[in-house]
């Protein structure tokens, strides 16, 4: 007979592939739950997803920007647009500011209501908890499950700096919610956060024209810097409105065309591979510090190690890593 384990796990793949929203809200418990003895399971199957070639056909998504730019609400209008498609979608809400379990969170549950009650498509808020490693880690893993059934993954984060670092490892896609009014540009560019998004956004057209004044500053700023990126993909900055369901059908479609872009490059993979080795190193280095690194070796040896381990799901390698990297501890 398989131990219990094997038959929790294999239950859950089997209900993951049939798209059953009881086995995607218990898989999404099990990768979030930290008891020791369902953190072995939970590996178990996220070493499994990670493996499936399901997750090929998925393309992830980040919506980055400042609180109350309109994150959820474009959400909310992409996912109404992409449902006309039949396309299954999952989202994430990430508050890392947040402790509570209402609040902001309970917010986007509101905005995204409508859609989110929907058949196909599902969506998951998730609070900043103490986390060893981060919320980084409980994203990815959500993002992984997630991916296992649906054809989109949006993941929404607050903020600027190394929390959009961050998701840019989680993603395919990054998009920057822009507000519109003067004097962010500078901003941006000292966070350096314009190297690092997709597609621009410029929400809230409807409030006239400091939103196109906010998007003639944000082409001029990104000309400022690279002419586009080493895949060759120049960053589309869009006008849209949330509130009136303007320039949704045009982000949709710079997202495909990013996705066709990136597959015809050879980009897309190769960026799933770097993602994935830079999500396991910062990982570790959010866990042990570049003095715990060091204790292995060093960034540039670990980082070939990752890049060998093909076949091994990121979670299994940070936490192989991570007693590794223990064990050098308490030996020096
Ligand atoms: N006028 C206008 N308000 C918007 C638009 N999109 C969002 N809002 C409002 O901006 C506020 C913040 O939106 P929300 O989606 O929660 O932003 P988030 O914090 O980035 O997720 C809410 O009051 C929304 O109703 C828009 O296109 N136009
Ligand atoms: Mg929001």
């Amino acid at each position: 007979m398989p131990p219990a384990s094997d038959t929790r796990v294999s239950r859950l793949l089997d209900g993951l592939a049939a798209g059953d929203r009881s086995a995607v809200s218990e898989a999404l418990n099990l990768v979030d739950d930290r008891r020791p003895e369902e953190r072995e399971l939970a590996f178990e199957l996220l070493d499994a997803l990670a493996q499936s070639p399901s997750t090929d056909s998925v393309q992830r998504v980040g919506m980055t920007g400042a609180p109350g730019a309109g994150k959820s609400s474009l959400l909310d209008a992409l996912v109404g647009r992409l449902r006309k498609d039949g396309s299954g979608i999952g989202v994430i809400a990430v508050d890392p500011s947040s402790q509570r379990s209402g609040g902001a969170l309970l917010g986007d549950r509101m905005r995204l209501g409508a859609s989110a009650r929907e058949q196909g498509v599902f969506l998951r808020s998730m609070a900043a908890r103490d986390r060893l490693g981060g919320l980084a880690d409980a994203t990815q893993a959500s993002a992984t499950v997630l991916s296992a059934v649906y054809d989109w993954v949006f993941i929404e984060t607050v903020g600027v700096g190394q929390s959009e670092c961050d998701v840019a490892n989680l993603v395919d896609t990054l998009v920057f919610v822009a507000q519109p009014g003067a004097g962010d540009m500078l901003q941006f560019m000292k966070a350096g956060i314009l190297e690092l998004p997709d597609v621009f956004v410029v929400n809230k057209a409807d409030i006239g024209p400091v939103a196109e004044r906010t998007r003639v500053e944000l082409i001029a700023g990104l000309s400022l810097g690279e002419p586009a990126g080493s895949d060759g993909w120049q960053a589309p900055v869009l006008l849209t409105s949330a509130r009136d369901r303007v320039g949704i059908d045009e982000l949709a479609t710079a997202l495909t065309a990013h996705r066709e872009h990136m597959q015809q490059t050879g980009g897309w993979e190769k960026r799933r591979a770097q993602a994935g080795t830079a999500f396991v190193l910062e990982s570790l280095r959010a866990r042990h510090g570049e003095y715990g690194l060091d204790r292995v070796g060093g960034t540039a040896k670990l980082r070939r190690r990752i890049e060998d381990a093909v076949n091994r799901s990121p979670f299994r390698l940070v936490l192989d890593l991570s007693h590794e990297i223990e064990d050098a501890l308490r030996k020096s």
